[in-house]
């Protein structure tokens, strides 16, 4: 083939390129990957020719018939307000085609507190379904029989009492636990690595992770006991052989943190799952999930699996987020049905379609109903289901794949080497990696490298709002409120104790389960955050430090003439001042996204700002004090999660009692445009919305800082 390659097919080439070598157009990828504008027989690797589907390594697929013999489940995550209106969502969706159900909670909920406690006032609803007890989880599957329904619940932090208080509410439906379906996200490490809703410091957490595992391998046969995300790296900016490293190596702690407490690989392995995101790089992202499989099949048999079920790499996957935009909206709904077929073409056991309005807000009951279509009429109208993994033996794909599953099993030693993801996470090493590739994302959009169409191409003069979902948080905290009163005035309050001081002993000594003493508590009746705080007393709660990267974003700018316009722009005005211009960076409430926080740190800090970061999970009150002690101009809130209209105001409120109502305070994430004109007349100076240039931001908040300063 090489032969006729150069003989033949290079002269043409070079031809068309007038005279250009063909090897001008390689591309280097973030992935450490250069891909070639041609593929041939010569780039098979060996295995592709011999692989079958449903035999291990599983490259194409863990089925022997794959979406002929049955296709994949459409489960779209969900949740938002109260149980009664999630409950009324769900049952609307599965009447409409939806097969499985994928809970999202609250933020409350996943950091562990009530919605009657302090620090969550501005979360309580917003970026999922607010459960106090397991009087809110018989609600939320009311009329949902749990004995069929497969449920997905994304928890990690606060799993215990969720896990416990869905067993509890099967039983009170007359389902035993061994006859629940479903899986429960409980992927701590990347909790600490991206996603941020960790509750207890990391070596706890992985007894908790192994507890689960124990209990669900002995009593719960039919429940994915773990479902090991990647999703969030990708979010977080991460490449995708990180993400595929990353999620692997933390797959790997997982099986030794079981095979810790005793139990036979085989017992647990089956029911161990995955979960990857699905971005706009169509055949990379099926290529991923096929080194997925492969690369899971061999670490499982170096763990000492027998079972062919053990090997096998399930997944769900998602489209991606991060991908979406708020210009122009409508685009992504097919950006989403693109990366729906590369989930599809991956072979996904499940998957959730984004809605178009995912950079704006929760998904409305119209954008859901488009999502959810874009599964249907991919599984019932295009055909992809009849045949099993139609990219078997693209010269493309299978070189993809074998290159993916040898870039990512570099990594994997990398993180094997310092001890395994625990240690490594500990060290910081793998958050920083993303932190890293996110900012150069970043440089190549706000250069116009990596297009975005609508965003930094292509833009529309006028872009018309959108309806969106608003939820009344004040409402939903009110009603969930009530109902915890209701509860603990009705409770046996003696019965109550015992079963949380008996959760604590096994917390505190180690002896015993903890699901299974948080399911007596459960059923006693005790809320979420009474079960959390047992095991806090025990555990104690993990405080992250944060710290600015530097270097990275003036690493890709380097030459850039604006870049340098704006670094001299501050020169100068630290020449005239005598001081840096100073932002805080600052996230409130119980939003953990901080990908835009550390993205706009660490650009900031390299156009030459003094930068300060916040604590994750700080109140108005607590950014207020940092930003009167650390004396800074500006306040930069990130806002992922919907509490800007609570948390913001408040702040400017904290600042007026401090009186540093000088302070400037502008915010950027996920703010609708609806909600523009409410913080503006709340005093904020500026918003970025998603999508924006950060050099342009960075000019706008000097700006704001001259004028300021030239007022005084
Ligand atoms: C499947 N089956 C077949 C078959 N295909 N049988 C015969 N022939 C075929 N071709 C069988 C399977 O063996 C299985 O039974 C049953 O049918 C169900 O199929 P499945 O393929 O296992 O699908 P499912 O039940 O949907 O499970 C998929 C999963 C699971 C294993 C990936 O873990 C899951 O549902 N995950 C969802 C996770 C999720 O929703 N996450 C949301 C995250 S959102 P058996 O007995 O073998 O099981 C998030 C965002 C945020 O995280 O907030 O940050
Ligand atoms: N309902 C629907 N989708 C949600 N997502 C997060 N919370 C919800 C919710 N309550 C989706 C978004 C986000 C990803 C993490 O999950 O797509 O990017």
């Amino acid at each position: 083939m090489t032969k006729t390659i150069n003989s033949a097919w290079l002269p043409l080439a070079s031809k068309e390129l007038k005279g250009a070598d063909p090897s001008t157009l390689n591309k280097d990828m973030p992935e450490g990957i250069t891909l070639k504008p041609l593929y041939t027989a010569d780039d098979l690797p060996a295995e592709a020719a011999t692989a079958l589907p449903g035999i291990a390594p599983f490259t194409r697929g863990v089925r022997a018939t794959m979406y002929a013999g049955q296709p994949w489940t459409i489960r779209q995550y969900a949740g938002f307000s109260t149980a009664e209106e999630s409950n009324a969502f769900y049952r609307k969706n599965l009447a409409a085609g939806q097969k499985g159900l994928s809970v999202a909670f609250d933020l409350a909920t996943h950091r562990g507190y009530d919605s009657d406690h302090p620090r969550v006032v501005g979360d309580v609803g917003k970026a999922g379904v607010a459960i106090d007890s397991v009087e809110d989880m018989k609600i939320l599957f009311d009329g949902i029989p749990l004995g069929e329904m497969s449920v997905s619940m994304t928890m990690n932090g606060a799993i215990i009492p969720v896990l416990a208080m869905f067993i509890v509410a099967g039983e009170e439906q007359g389902v035993p636990r061994a006859r629940l379906t479903g899986t429960v996200q409980n992927d701590i490490l990347k909790e600490f690595m991206v996603r941020n809703t960790y509750i207890y410091p990391p070596e706890p957490s992985m007894r908790i992770v192994a507890d689960i595992i124990e209990f669900t391998a002995k009593e719960m046969p039919k429940f994915n006991s773990i479902s090991i995300s990647g999703y969030h790296m990708q979010e977080a900016g991460a490449t995708l052989s990180q993400e595929l490293a990353y999620t692997l190596a933390d797959g790997m702690e997982y099986v030794r943190a079981a095979m810790k407490k005793g139990l036979d690989v085989d017992d647990f392995a089956g029911r161990l799952s995955f979960f990857f995101c699905i971005g706009m790089n169509i055949f990379m992202e099926a290529a991923k999930l096929r080194a997925a499989r492969q690369l899971w099949s061999k670490i499982m048999t170096d763990f000492g699996a027998k079972s062919e079920r053990s090997k096998m790499l399930r997944t769900h996957c998602q489209t991606s987020g991060v991908s979406l935009t708020e210009q122009d909206p409508y685009n992504n709904v097919v950006r989403t049905a693109y990366e729906a077929l590369a989930a599809v073409l991956g072979g996904t056991q499940s998957l959730h379609t984004n809605s178009f309005d995912e950079a704006i807000a929760l998904p409305t009951e119209f954008s859901a109903r488009i999502a959810r279509n874009t599964q249907l009429i991919l599984q019932h109208e295009t055909g992809v289901t009849n045949v099993v993994d139609p990219l078997g033996g693209s010269y493309y794909v299978e070189a993809l794949t074998a290159q993916l599953a040898e870039e990512a099993w570099s990594m994997i030693q990398e993180v094997e080497s310092l001890g395994g993801m625990t240690k490594a996470v500990e060290q910081g090493l793998p958050k920083m990696r993303i932190e890293e590739a996110a900012t150069r994302k970043q440089a190549r959009i706000d250069r116009g490298e990596d297009v975005i169409v609508g965003v930094n191409k292509f833009r529309l003069e006028n872009e018309a709002p959108v309806d969106i979902l608003e939820i009344d948080n004040a409402k939903v905290r009110l009603s969930q409120i009530a109902r915890l009163t209701r509860m603990r005035e009705t409770r046996d309050g003696k019965a109550v104790d015992a079963a949380l001081k008996a959760l604590e002993k096994v917390a505190a000594t180690g002896q015993g389960n903890l699901l299974s003493a948080a399911v007596d508590a459960a059923r006693a009746r005790a809320s979420l955050g009474e079960i959390s705080d047992a095991m806090e007393r025990a555990f104690s709660r993990h405080h992250a430090s944060t710290r600015v990267i530097s270097g990275v974003y003036a690493d890709a700018y380097q030459e850039d003439a604006e870049y340098k316009a704006i670094r001299a722009k501050i020169e100068a005005f630290k020449a005239e001042r005598g001081t840096d211009p100073s932002i805080l960076v600052a996230k409130m409430g119980q939003d953990g996204h901080d990908r835009g926080a550390k993205v706009i740190a660490t650009a900031f800090a390299d156009m030459g700002f003094r930068v300060e970061l916040t604590d994750m999970f700080e109140t108005p009150a607590e950014v207020a004090d940092k930003a009167v002690a650390k004396r800074v101009d500006v306040i930069g809130v990130s806002s992922l999660a919907a509490g800007h209209k609570t948390l913001i105001p408040e702040l400017i409120a904290k600042l007026k009692e401090k009186g540093a109502d000088d302070i400037i305070v502008v915010a950027g994430g996920v703010i609708p445009e609806q909600d523009y004109q409410f913080l503006r007349d709340a005093g904020v100076a500026e918003i970025f919305g998603p999508g924006s240039n950060v050099m342009a931001a960075a000019n706008a908040v000097l700006g704001d800082i001259v004028g300021l300063r030239r007022n005084r």
